[in-house]
């Protein structure tokens, strides 16, 4: 997500973080570079000019020049101004008081709105234990009901559909009734797109719009299609009011950049990043985290937040206990391992950490790694994950046979466990852990 532009602008203030003093010209070339920046990202070019003129005016201001550490603060601005531009402190979706809340998805074909449908039921089924139903009012072609059938009730909601022998605005009248009466929580809504924005899609939309008065209007744009996706909210915003768009295709986007402008080109937030084909590829939209993250200063909350929406209190009580009376084993660390695997790819959760996205750098971290210390810690048996030490030579060429690794992946695990249970133990003290010695023991 955002990836050329977070290497752009980190390279582009990688001069200015680590200097000690900073002069106007230094400020007005890093400006200058961060401009290029934006613009190869795709960002819209007046949104741009403002967007450095507002940085440059307070990176010049004298309590910035005159600090302590100025090339921090002008980074601290940047990033206070890539939160503005991306919509400032996120907003929440409105809930109805009483009765379902409605939600309406528009966006042009292929935008992404069925999928994104799938994907909102599911967030808002997990994050919030809300009965959700969808329903299926995009008639155009009759393979678009059978799509939103396959992802509800993949997403765990009630579909409600007609097929396609009646108008898609009686359908969506319909389906309100429906949820009203089967008591639903939220009720969203997939509508037809159309290549362009055009007037029949403008009036079919207004019309359904009129009959379930939706709380929500959600605009799906495709962030592949750079230049263009600005384009569609403006003339989305032009003809028919939304109240907050989601960005689709969020993984697939080198540039990225487009999608930045839309707030500030439409004055709609967005509310959600849609980053892949797979139902749990999607999240709320935090402008503050998403700027640290193309900043390469990480996104703990985000971070933190996946973790614990998969592990129970009661495990993460009991994995804090373990660690702190030091018997944290093998088999702990593979339950780990797999609840890593269940929160995505690894690559996207290490950008996550501070720090670590720029380290990373080029490197793509191969989650087919984790499969292959699974592998080799599930060919131990019981005695061996509890007690690591007893594994000498002819136990690593056994466990290596068995998982279908080597005799030196076999060693480089056992030793990379006994430097974490290091790492814990001083932790568990309250020091600081020797992280140079776990990433050494690679
Ligand atoms: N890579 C990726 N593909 C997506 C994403 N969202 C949707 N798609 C794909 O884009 C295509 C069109 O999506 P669809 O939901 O049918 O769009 P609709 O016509 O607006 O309903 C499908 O092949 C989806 O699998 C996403 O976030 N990432
Ligand atoms: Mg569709």
């Amino acid at each position: 997500m955002f990836d050329t532009l977070s290497d752009r602008l980190q390279e582009a203030l990688g001069d200015v973080r680590s200097r000690g003093k900073l002069t106007e010209d230094d400020v007005n070339k890093a400006m200058r570079q961060v401009r290029l920046a934006l613009l190869e990202a795709d960002v819209n070019f007046k949104v741009v000019k403002e967007f450095t003129a507002a940085v440059r005016a307070r990176a010049l201001g004298a309590e910035v020049l005159e600090s302590l550490n100025p090339g921090q603060q002008v980074v601290k601005i940047v990033s206070d101004e890539l939160t503005q531009l991306m919509g400032g402190s996120g907003r929440d979706l409105v809930f109805a008081r009483g009765g379902p809340t409605v939600i309406l998805m528009a966006g042009l074909q292929g935008s992404g709105k069925t999928t994104a449908c799938g994907k909102l039921a599911r967030h808002l089924r997990e994050e919030k234990s809300l009965d959700v139903a969808v329903a299926a009012c995009d008639l155009q072609r009759p393979a678009a009901v059978d799509q939103l059938v396959k992802v509800g009730s993949q997403a765990g909601a009630a579909v409600y559909e007609q097929g396609t022998s009646r108008s898609p605005v009686d359908v969506a009248e319909w389906a309100l009734g429906q949820a009203k009466a089967d008591r639903r929580d939220v009720l969203i809504i997939d509508t037809a797109g159309r290549l362009h924005v055009d007037e029949a899609l403008m009036s079919e939309l207004s019309e359904v719009k009129k009959r379930t008065k939706p709380h929500n209007v959600l605009l799906v744009v495709d962030a592949m299609t750079g230049q263009d996706a600005v384009n569609v909210a403006e003339a989305f915003a032009g003809a028919t009011a939304f109240d907050g768009a989601v960005l689709s295709k969020l993984d697939g986007d080198a540039r990225g950049g487009a999608a930045l402008s839309v707030k500030a080109l439409t004055g709609k937030p967005i509310l959600y990043a849609s980053t892949g084909e797979k139902l749990d590829a999607f999240e709320r939209f935090h402008p503050d985290r998403m700027a640290q993250r193309i900043l390469g200063m990480g996104d703990v909350m985000t971070l933190i937040e996946k973790a614990e929406s998969k592990m129970d209190e009661r495990q993460a009580a009991e994995l804090e206990r373990k660690i702190k009376k030091n018997q944290f084993t093998l088999d702990d660390f593979l339950d780990q391992l797999k609840q890593v695997r269940s929160m995505g790819p690894l690559q996207g959760l290490l950008k996550m950490i501070p720090g670590v996205g720029q380290q990373l750098g080029g490197l793509q971290v191969d989650d087919r790694e984790l499969d292959r210390l699974q592998a080799i810690i599930t060919s131990m048996t019981p005695e061996e994950r509890a007690n690591p030490k007893i594994i000498d030579g002819s136990r690593r060429r056994r466990i290596a046979r068995g998982s279908g690794t080597s005799v030196q992946a076999v060693s480089q695990l056992v030793k990379q466990f006994a430097q974490m249970q290091k790492m814990m133990r001083q932790l568990a003290k309250g020091q600081m852990p020797d992280l140079q010695g776990l990433a050494g023991g690679r």
